[in-house]
């Protein structure tokens, strides 16, 4: 037990104000996990796998309104609403604090309080930060467990002084004596709240059992409340993944990418290259912690120890390794259930069987108009399961990063690969990005592209005009000739028929390789109004069969001109961005003229 007067007198205050049945300080033992398991096997809450075919593995199925982040119910509790930004929803603190003491008041009778002391990043490293969750969830429970570094050793790593991000959740619905639990116990949506307080980096989540609103380490620690850390202490806190590439001259490059929600991190961590004598090592999949080295250089740590992958999509073609690190010891949620019991999902790389129960545990049988897994139905695995994963994805000081990818998914207009001019303009590139919504969060705008600054919409705590400036301000603290390269990228390009340009997946290595030699000044690049864009011949297609280069790399003066004008009024709507990036969408509007 911790001696930890700030948690004891928080668990406490907690305690009153929830009023659970029982509290419960977690361990993070493999006991612990498979008696939680046991009892929501038991309580009908979740489905034991046959172990047979995904051994140690569990199936959960959401209340079917609580699929998805909810960005609507997302607030961030700033003094005032300028410093939360025009892109985040603001509620005055005060207010919004009564409002969700109300809710909490009781919010936990009949039901379990568990302390979840976590670490998010490696144990030992200076770059990581402790944080504590208390949950009415076992499923948050067993969850955290493969996210974050959770229980004793956590901890450990506080200490009886150290300093920990308090971070409250309830699933919101209480149980009267004599009353039955549901599977999936979730509040409505109006009484969702997913709150950030800057003033005290606190996080009250209330309402929702979804990862994205429920793990609480993820998005609302290592991304919101980060990133305001980041911004006082000169750091990023980033959507970004990690991989490390090895090319045939045994060469290692590091590179972080952003990419929105369900725009393929995961298979692009992964990566399984097409191209002989390349390989890739997977560091992290979603978040990337980015600080000054001692050596001058970016360093990117994972502060996250699992992957919460999208499943549908994901096979043994599209990624391989993922599909292997999920073979065993892995949580589904929301995906379709086989007679056999295993698991299905849309585009796992073989037909739907005769026969499965879906996503809301109902029949469903091939033809059936809807899919049979939710779209943003999920996988849990702890990353040390990933056959790819990096020897150094622990490393306390981080890797070195070289190149920082950026994209989205856009049918038109961006072309597959262009490089930032210098630093700042890369910071324009990330300002501009756009990319199709996903049904990573609950939105009918699904399909419809919106801009996306670095992939960081939904997760900047502070307003986006800011934070565009502390990225233009990094060239104070990464030493000028260790500093990245941009990159903005985009895989998703179609033609007239719809048909993808690019094949994607293990053929993105054809740009990375044209990123490592750009990095290296092996190879040349042509200005243009968008940045400097490879010549055609550059870019490896051996072996692809047609790929119609010339389209994937052209930019449209009109398109472009319109893309401008769009960008203008983005960044008004963002209340302005720094001059330095003002500027250089004039320069690339004169350049389009
Ligand atoms: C995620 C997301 O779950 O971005 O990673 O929604
Ligand atoms: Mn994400």
């Amino acid at each position: 037990m911790t001696k930890n007067q700030k948690l004891l007198t928080w668990v406490e205050d907690m305690r009153e104000m929830c009023q659970p049945d029982q509290l419960v300080w977690c361990d993070g033992s493999q006991a612990e996990y498979d008696a939680l398991m046991d009892q929501m096997v038991a309580s009908g809450a979740a489905v034991r796998l046959n172990p047979k075919l995904r051994p140690g593995s569990y199936l959960f199925r959401s209340h079917p309104s609580d699929v998805a982040r909810v960005e609507d119910r997302t607030f961030i509790a700033a003094a005032t609403k300028e410093e939360a930004g025009p892109n985040n929803n603001w509620a005055d603190p005060v207010e919004l604090r009564a409002r969700l003491v109300e809710l909490y008041t009781g919010c936990m009778r009949g039901r379990t309080m568990y302390v979840i002391p976590f670490v998010m990043g490696p144990l030992g490293s200076p770059f990581s930060l402790v944080g504590v969750e208390l949950t009415d969830s076992p499923y948050v429970v067993v969850n955290m467990r493969h996210m974050t570094r959770m229980g004793t050793q956590a901890l450990e790593e506080l200490g009886d002084t150290g300093d920990f991000v308090p971070c409250l959740h309830s699933v919101g619905a209480p149980l009267e004596p004599g009353q039955e639990d549901v599977a999936w116990p979730c509040a409505p949506m109006e009484q969702k709240y997913i709150a950030h307080f800057p003033e005290d980096l606190s996080i009250w989540s209330y309402g929702s059992g979804y990862g994205g609103n429920a793990l609480l380490g993820k998005k609302c620690l290592a991304l919101r409340i980060a990133s305001l850390k980041a911004r006082e202490e000169n750091w990023l806190a980033e959507h970004m993944l990690i991989l490390g590439l090895t090319d045939p001259k045994g060469r290692k490059t590091w590179i972080s990418a952003a990419f929105p929600s369900a725009c393929g991190k995961t298979n692009l961590a992964m990566l399984v290259p097409t191209l002989p004598g390349y390989q890739v090592e997977t560091v992290g999949d979603d978040i990337a912690w980015l600080r000054r080295g001692e050596d001058g250089s970016l360093r990117a740590v994972n502060p996250e120890a699992g992957f919460f992958g999208v499943a549908p999509g994901t096979s043994y073609q599209s990624n391989p390794s993922a599909m292997r690190t999920i073979e065993t010891n892995t949580i589904f949620t929301n995906v379709a259930l086989t007679d056999e019991g295993d698991v299905w999902w849309e585009g796992i790389g073989h037909d739907a069987p005769a026969h499965l129960i879906d996503w809301q545990g109902k029949d469903w049988h091939p033809g059936d108009e809807r899919p049979a897994a939710h779209p943003n139905a999920r996988f849990t695995v702890s990353a040390s399961q990933c056959p790819v994963i990096s020897p150094d994805w622990e490393k306390p000081e981080g890797v070195p990063i070289s190149a920082i990818l950026l994209g989205g998914r856009r049918p038109k207009t961006v072309p597959l690969v262009v490089e930032g001019r210098d630093f700042a303009h890369g910071v324009f590139l990330g300002s501009i990005m756009g990319s199709q919504i996903t049904a990573a969060a609950i939105s009918d705008k699904i399909g419809q592209v919106r801009r996306d600054p670095f992939a960081m919409l939904p997760f900047c705590g502070y307003s986006l005009s800011a934070y565009l400036q502390h990225w233009l301000d990094a060239r104070e603290w990464i030493d000028a000739d260790k500093l990245p390269r941009f990159f903005h990228v985009n895989w998703f390009r179609r033609d007239e028929a719809g048909r993808f340009l690019w094949p994607g997946f293990g053929d993105n290595v054809r740009v990375l390789e044209w990123v490592v030699k750009r990095v290296n000044g092996e190879v040349e690049a042509q200005d243009s109004p968008l940045g400097l864009l490879p010549h055609a011949k550059d870019i490896n297609t051996q072996g692809l069969g047609e790929v119609d280069m010339d389209t994937l790399l052209a930019l449209s003066k009109e398109e472009w001109l319109e893309e401008a004008a769009s960008i203008r009024a983005y960044y008004e709507q963002l209340g302005g961005v720094p001059a330095e990036l003002q500027a250089l969408l004039e320069d690339m509007e004169k350049r389009l003229k």
